[in-house]
């Protein structure tokens, strides 16, 4: 039998781990709830960003809502995703559709999209709507995500229904989740009710997001602050990137 021997420990290997950020003033409390939060136990998550929800010829242009709406978060989301990339944090992305076969679409869902002249899987400007690898479907440039992050396809409107979300984040560490994506009353609110309830500690960017009502966006974002944060906390991006990517003292 060869004995064992330790190795001597490298510098390297034994160099402190970065400092934590926060908090970040939030509605309705500064947060996270326990303080702060580092880079390795957070995830910044971007819902959906596809052309099927905020670009010409997708799935909400055709069932005529406002796309100023869906596109508002589009600048701000890539402050705060390069900014995330920057400081280290796990960037991931989801996208809503189908399989080509459409064997993973409700009939509810197919039927109720065909009614408002969107029938998912049927044959659009940007190819079939909410299907994957249709144009549609893909991300759009100002937030695609970069080689090695993880993107996650889910056929529902929550990103840990069917998926393996939870998985991932939970194999990497992450309690902690930032979110960001479209839309805010309908693929946001599921996945932050359903992150929430599986104690992950959820900061929703209101600026970052949009919804095809206005009315509607307003609502969703003012449901997470009830009962002293039902679902989490509300701030606006600036307010994270003053403690993610805080300007270098003396800049105006
Ligand atoms: C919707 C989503 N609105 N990503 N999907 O159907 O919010």
């Amino acid at each position: 039998m060869t004995a064992q021997t330790d190795q001597p420990r490298t510098a390297a290997a034994a160099s402190p781990p970065a400092p934590p950020f926060g908090p970040v003033a939030a509605d309705p409390y500064p947060w996270p709830y326990d303080g702060s939060f580092s880079a390795a136990s957070t995830a910044l998550l971007l819902i959906d960003w596809q052309r099927d929800f905020c670009g010409t010829g997708g799935y909400v242009d055709a069932m005529g809502y406002d796309l100023s709406l869906t596109r508002a978060g589009l600048e701000p989301t890539a402050r705060v995703l390069a900014a995330a990339r920057a400081a280290g944090l796990l960037v991931v992305h989801t996208r809503e559709g189908h399989r080509p076969d459409l064997s993973d679409l409700p009939a509810n869902k197919r039927w109720r999209s065909q009614r408002i002249g969107a029938g998912i899987g049927d044959l659009g400007p940007c190819g079939r709507i909410l299907t994957r690898g249709e144009p549609g479907w893909e991300i759009v440039p100002e937030v695609a995500p970069l080689p090695g992050e993880p993107v996650v396809d889910k056929p529902g409107k929550g990103a840990f229904y069917a998926t393996d979300l939870d998985l991932l984040l939970r194999t990497r560490g992450i309690t902690h989740l930032v979110i960001t994506g479209i839309t805010t009353d309908v693929c946001v609110h599921t996945t932050m009710r359903d992150a929430n309830d599986r104690g992950y500690e959820c900061l929703l960017l209101a600026d970052c997001t949009g919804a095809t009502d206005a009315g509607n966006h307003r609502a969703a974002l003012k449901m997470v602050t009830m009962q002293g944060g039902v679902f989490g906390a509300v701030a606006q991006s600036e307010d994270l990137l003053a403690v993610l990517a805080p300007a270098p003292a003396g800049a105006a």
